[in-house]
């Protein structure tokens, strides 16, 4: 029997990547609060923060706002020292680490309590090394990564039991080389990226069977040159990032076809309003916009500004702190 790979097609596929488009669809989230869509994504508030305002620095944009700083102060929990998703909401670790990371790329990161930042990372950690993504108890590699990047990127890795929290997201790993979200759960490139920057921040990358899982997440990519996240999916722009990010730790980007996923990507660009969709013809946002782009400047499109692999900031911020993370050659 005829085996069935789900895919799309492309059709007139933009030539270029338009840029003054992309600029413009961020910059109207700044402009327009008072829309539908703006009301009902307050829960992610922070992120979808980092999301667009990376992207715009990755197009040189400089995103230094006071309004922004103000903003991330008043979602800093006093009592945890955790950061939420939006003024009022629970604190969580993956708004921690937005909140981080737009403050450091606009040097102002002494604004937030950091102290408090680095005492909310350490009450998540577990017995096992693991880490909760707030105080309601979810455990996931995901908030392994946002532990220490958040840390990293304030110079405090030292706060937590890094041993034990390598020894959880080793566990994590399965016989096709990959990472899922706890042990035993099955391999996706949304988590493999996040265990990858979790090796890469905490200068581990020698438990992973490299090969083995460099030629896993080459096999995501689709006779459309794009990429899914795991077997029998369709493809997604946000791959582009969690996979080719993967791969570069790995040091292997050359081991996929570029020109097929660049392609793909492009075909994700709405001409009409700016910013990239998961798929073409769907409606596009700053969280496809920011992966798209991304995934463009680790496949040396020049016009982008250099982005570390690790931390999905541009390279530059990186420096500026003397991180080295990991990478692999
Ligand atoms: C700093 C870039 C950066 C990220 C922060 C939260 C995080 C760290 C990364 C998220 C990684 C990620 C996308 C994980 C995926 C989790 C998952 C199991 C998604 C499955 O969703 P489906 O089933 O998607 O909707 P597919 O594509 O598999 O159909």
């Amino acid at each position: 029997m005829a085996t069935l790979i789900k895919d799309v097609k492309l059709e007139n596929v933009p030539t270029e990547v338009l840029f003054d488009k992309h600029k413009e669809f961020l910059q109207s989230y700044e402009k327009d609060e008072n829309n539908y869509e703006y009301g009902m994504t307050d829960y992610l508030r922070i992120s979808g923060m980092y999301w667009g305002l990376t992207a715009l620095e990755l197009m040189s944009i400089n995103t230094k706002n006071q309004k922004v700083i103000d903003f991330i102060v008043k979602c800093q929990d006093p009592e945890s020292g955790g950061i939420s998703g939006c003024i009022d909401h629970d604190p969580h670790m993956l708004h921690t680490l937005s909140a981080v990371q737009i403050l450091v790329t606009m040097d102002e990161v002494n604004a937030i309590d950091v102290e408090g930042v680095v005492k909310y990372v350490v009450s998540n950690q577990q017995e096992d090394g693991s880490f909760t993504g707030d105080k309601w108890g979810e455990v996931d590699t995901r908030f392994s990564f946002t532990a220490v990047a958040t840390l990293a990127l304030l110079n405090r890795l030292d706060a937590i039991d890094v041993k034990k929290a390598v020894e959880f997201v080793q566990s994590c790993m399965n016989f096709d080389g990959g990472f899922g979200s706890r042990p035993l759960s099955e391999s996706h490139a949304g988590l493999i990226y996040c265990c990858l920057g979790f090796l890469s921040i905490t200068n581990s990358l020698h438990i992973v069977e490299q090969d083995t899982l460099a030629w896993w997440l080459c096999e995501r990519q689709l006779s459309s040159g794009g990429l899914n996240g795991r077997p029998e999916k369709l493809p997604d722009v946000c791959y582009s990032w969690w996979v080719l990010s993967s791969l570069s730790i790995l040091g292997r980007i050359h081991w996929i076809n570029h020109s097929a996923i660049q392609n793909y990507i492009k075909a994700c660009q709405d001409v009409e309003t700016g910013g990239f969709s998961d798929r073409p013809g769907n409606v596009t946002d700053p969280y496809h916009t920011l992966f798209g782009l991304a995934g463009l400047g680790l496949l040396g499109d020049e016009r982008i500004i250099k982005v570390n692999p690790t931390f999905c900031m541009p390279q530059a911020v990186i420096d500026k702190l003397g991180l080295k993370p990991q990478i692999l050659s």
